[in-house]
């Protein structure tokens, strides 16, 4: 029997590509950049090949239009990612079109990624390695760079789910007080001893540090805007690791201008690759290029993830294990 047809559309490590091509006519994307994330043009070749199956990632304008314009043939899309705010998923239900993302296995990653951001801000990280490469560092000062350290600050994650729960393990090493807000209280085994929010003014009053772990969407568009940052204590820091939209950006710059926010550290953007302007002559703003899940070990989990879910739907016939439409 001739292999499923799947359309790739992005560079992946090696043992995924191997596997892809094993198991599937796989058109795999051998360049690093992607050839597009236009969803038209993912409808272009998707149609072109007669694609069973996509698999797309974060990023791909997997839109309506994209969606209805895709062939009959393609009968799921996984998405190289947990997140999927950029599948329409209500589109994907109206074509029968199965969506599977991969969860779980990047929880950690993202998660240390979040706490790397943390030290580099709070320990002036990004102002450190600028000073030593200037050539212009004269030596050790009693006063130089001073930061701050989070033994006993109060570290608030705003979204307590996997990653959330993950940055909270490798905070309580440091020392951190550990609070949180989320739709729900969680039991007791999930919280360990974090301190629930229901009231979300007493959260941001009470807490030293964001870090945010909301999904995309218009659910939490700006949803960390002016008036919100205004009632966080003077000296907060903010860290985003989750949805870049999630954030006004024009909010964030003013308080780290101002100062009322200390540093913040960021790995998404809003209507990334594109950076706000205003972020990149400050000092007090470490800025990654979505590192998140950019470990070898997390890539590969990915990866192996999305084909076990492609590989229910395609080649067992049966439920893929993480379904999301
Ligand atoms: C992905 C992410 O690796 O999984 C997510 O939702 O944001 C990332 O860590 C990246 O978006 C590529 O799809």
């Amino acid at each position: 029997m001739a292999k499923p047809i799947l359309l790739v559309t992005r560079k992946l490590p090696e043992a995924i590509e191997a596997r892809a091509a094993r198991d599937y006519d796989a058109r795999l994307n051998p360049q690093d950049e992607p050839w597009s994330t236009d969803g038209a043009e993912i409808a272009r070749r998707a149609t072109a090949i007669k694609a069973d199956g996509i698999l797309g990632a974060a990023g791909d304008k997997l839109d309506a239009t994209c969606i209805n314009a895709l062939p009959d043939s393609v009968k799921v899309i996984a998405t190289f990612s947990v997140g999927f705010d950029h599948v329409d998923i209500a589109a994907a239900k109206a074509r029968g079109i199965v969506v599977v993302n991969t969860p779980e296995v990047l929880s950690f990653a993202t998660a240390e990624c979040a706490f790397t951001l943390l030290l580099m801000a709070a320990r002036r990280a990004v102002e450190g390695e600028a000073l030593v490469r200037s050539g212009q560092w004269h030596g050790w000062a009693p006063t130089q760079l001073m930061g701050v350290t989070l033994e006993k600050k109060k570290l608030g994650i705003l979204g307590f789910g996997r990653i959330g729960r993950e940055l909270a393990n490798m905070a309580r090493g440091f020392r951190m007080e550990i609070h949180y807000r989320d739709m729900q209280r969680l039991p007791p085994d999930l919280e360990q001893g974090a301190i629930f929010h229901d009231n979300e003014d007493s959260f941001l009053s009470t807490i030293d540090v964001i870090s945010m772990h909301v999904p995309g969407g218009e659910g939490t568009r700006k949803w960390l805007n002016a008036e919100r940052l205004a009632k966080m204590k003077a000296g907060s820091i903010v860290i985003n690791t989750g949805r870049g939209p999630s954030l006004d950006d024009e909010a964030l710059i003013a308080a780290l201008k101002s100062g009322h926010i200390r540093a913040a550290g960021l790995d998404v953007y809003d209507g990334e690759p594109k950076v706000n302007p205003g972020y990149l002559p400050l000092q007090n703003v470490a800025l990654l290029p979505h590192l998140g899940s950019a470990t070898i070990e997390t890539r590969d989990a990915m990866g192996h993830r999305a084909l076990e879910n492609l590989d229910a739907v395609l080649l067992q016939g049966t439920a893929p294990p993480h379904r999301v439409a």
